[in-house]
């Protein structure tokens, strides 16, 4: 039966208990943990905090840096009351891959570590007393995995990641764990496509049962008015004047789906959706027919002794300055967000470019220097590449579209980052990946992936896929950085003058661009990594982009400070932050803000 992934909600029928808090965890580094009997409690456990990276609490290294298998556990009580019902746990993310052990027995397995699984746990429950959840995790990266990079093992058999990206590894149960309660025959999934004509909408919708009763859908507007309302799995939802979901200016209905037996409530699911389409046509963005420039960020989820793992706060923080400096719009870099960030996005009315984890496609722990150097690499040449990696990529594709179709805020599929395109071998593989998403989606959303580099106008296969084309670029910074600008701008133009005359008619957007930046380091004139110099960086930026009409967005590298891993490179973590990493302003924050305040929405359009 397909595994229902609609966000955990109590309604009328369905039961939701949080599993968030203080976890049993430790290390196994010896893989010793299932024949010891690990699933039925961690023997001289520590104590973990869920959702949160496991890294950055410890004091010693190798406990930050560990890599391998690593044992969370909990206990938890399922009332009597519920019995009857289906009993699913909720894993929102494990990274980056695990197993579920409940009452010791092995229940499920998920590869991939930003995106949700629930473990339907019917069978071993035990009624009104004490259960246990045991999940295994494994961190460890491979050309197999999203993301992807090296596993090494030192002489002493200790192992270290060497991602083939530029963010710390950071691991656990990042994202929320849950006990979700539904009835026998339930809602499974649900699915909306919008039209728009004149003042009104139209909203065909499918909703998938496990069962035959009859399905009803109502929708409600913000003042709790019923808009419209269907009988049937599958319906057009009419609303003569439909108030649009737009760009900065969100409107949620709530659509209400249940499953009844005549006047009796089988099941119930509420969603908040706002309505509104998106294409691209020629070289314009349109949300509800109207052409859109981006500005904003490539991101990350990324804060201090938490990790990864999701902190409402830091999210709420970050909504609050991208509308100070007049953003719109930000890219889930490198991997899917968890779900509540894209839920606040709907509610302000931020677009989206939804990436999925397939990032370090280069095989390279340097890739950001060495693919402006010319430097290429087979990464897709490997037959595991086409074979397992594929798998694990479209499974993950599967599972993001699934879980985030329905989100107005959600403009565009990012399939890939900075993949290795100058070879043959990437075209049947990237013929796939965008093929599947666009069979997947029934909105058709844009899908793009972001140009490497190396991905140049004559040396890239693989841009002809893209709806609209994604470019990072770092003329300034990886090349012809300081006083060297002015060379950089030369460079810059020539290629940006070889994607026009390939008339391709689509739009560009810079998904990255920026110059590392140490706060509070000011010099006149300037230097690279001060103040002055992100400035003077982003000013030349400006002016190629502003001379091209095709380009019709920008998004800054990166939005806050982040961590990566240790290196010649890096002075703890990656400075290209417009925020520092505890969310405060660089110069150029002002710079950016004035900029962006005075460009339209519509701009260029
Ligand atoms: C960024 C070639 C650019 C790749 N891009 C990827 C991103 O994850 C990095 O953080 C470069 C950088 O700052 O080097």
């Amino acid at each position: 039966m397909k595994q229902s992934m609609l966000y955990p909600r109590t309604t009328r029928t369905r039961r939701v208990a949080d599993l968030c808090g203080m976890w049993d965890f430790r290390f196994d580094p010896q893989g010793c943990g299932e024949s010891e009997g690990w699933q039925n409690g961690i023997p001289d456990a520590l104590k973990m905090v869920v959702p949160a990276s496991f890294n950055d609490f410890f004091t010693d290294k190798q406990s930050r840096e560990y890599t391998g298998d690593f044992w969370y556990s909990t206990k938890f009580i399922v009332p009597a009351e519920w019995k009857g019902g289906h009993v699913d746990l909720r894993f929102d993310a494990a990274t980056h891959r695990a197993d579920v052990f409940v009452n010791g027995r092995k229940l499920a397995f998920h590869e991939g570590g930003f995106l949700p699984f629930t473990v339907r746990i019917d069978d071993a429950v035990k009624w009104n007393e004490e259960n246990i959840v045991s999940v295994r995790l494994n961190n460890e990266l491979s050309h197999q995995t999203l993301p992807a990079g090296t596993t090494r093992t030192f002489s002493d058999g200790t192992k270290i990641s060497k991602p083939y990206f530029d963010f710390f590894n950071y691991a656990g149960l990042q994202r929320p764990v849950r006990l979700v309660v539904t009835p026998q025959e339930e809602i499974l999934d649900f699915t909306v496509n919008h039209k728009i004509s004149g003042a009104g909408a139209q909203t065909d919708y499918e909703v998938e049962t496990s069962g035959n009763h009859d399905v009803h859908v109502s929708v409600f507007d913000e003042d709790g008015n019923l808009a419209a309302e269907c009988d049937g799995k599958r319906g057009a939802l009419k609303i003569d004047n439909a108030r649009l979901w737009n760009v900065l200016d969100a409107y949620l209905y709530t659509f209400c789906i249940t499953i009844h037996d005549g006047g009796e409530i089988i099941d119930e699911y509420i969603e908040q959706i706002g309505i509104r389409t998106v294409e691209v046509r020629g070289t314009d963005i349109l949300v509800n027919g109207k052409s859109v420039y981006l500005k904003g960020f490539g991101k990350h989820e990324d804060f201090f002794v938490r990790g990864r793992g999701l902190d409402l706060a830091v999210a709420k923080r970050d909504f609050e300055l991208m509308k100070w400096i007049g953003a719109n719009s930000f890219r889930t870099s490198h991997y899917p967000y968890s779900e509540e960030i894209l839920q606040m996005a709907d509610r302000e009315g931020f677009l989206v470019i939804d990436e999925i984890a397939a990032v370090g496609f280069f095989a390279s722990i340097l890739n950001f220097m060495e693919a402006s150097t010319g430097k290429t690499s087979a990464f897709f040449d490997d037959e595991a590449v086409q074979t397992k990696t594929k798998e694990n990529h479209k499974a993950a594709l599967r599972e993001l579209i699934q879980r985030d179709k329905n989100h107005a805020c959600v403009i565009a599929w990012s399939l890939l980052n900075e993949p290795e395109t100058t070879n043959e071998a990437a075209v049947p593989y990237f013929h796939e990946i965008f093929s599947l998403a666009h069979e997947l989606d029934v909105q058709k959303r844009p899908r793009t992936f972001a140009l490497i580099m190396n991905s140049m106008p004559d040396t890239c296969k693989c841009y002809s896929f893209c709806d609209f084309i994604s470019l990072n670029r770092y003329y300034g910074w990886y090349m012809s950085g300081g006083y060297e600008i002015r060379d950089a701008k030369e460079k810059f133009i020539a290629e940006m003058n070889a994607w026009r005359d390939l008339k391709l008619d689509k739009p560009f957007i810079f998904t990255e661009f920026g110059a590392d930046t140490a706060a509070g380091m000011h010099k006149l004139p300037s230097v690279m990594w001060s103040e002055e110099y992100q400035e003077e960086y982003l000013k030349m930026q400006f002016e190629v982009f502003d001379s091209y009409d095709f380009v019709k967005g920008e998004q800054i590298w990166n939005f806050a400070d982040f961590q990566t891993v240790e290196g010649i490179m890096r002075v703890d973590g990656n400075k290209k932050g417009v925020f520092t990493r505890d969310r405060q302003p660089k110069a150029a924050a002002y710079m950016l803000r004035r900029r962006w305040e005075n460009l339209k929405t519509d701009y260029k359009s």
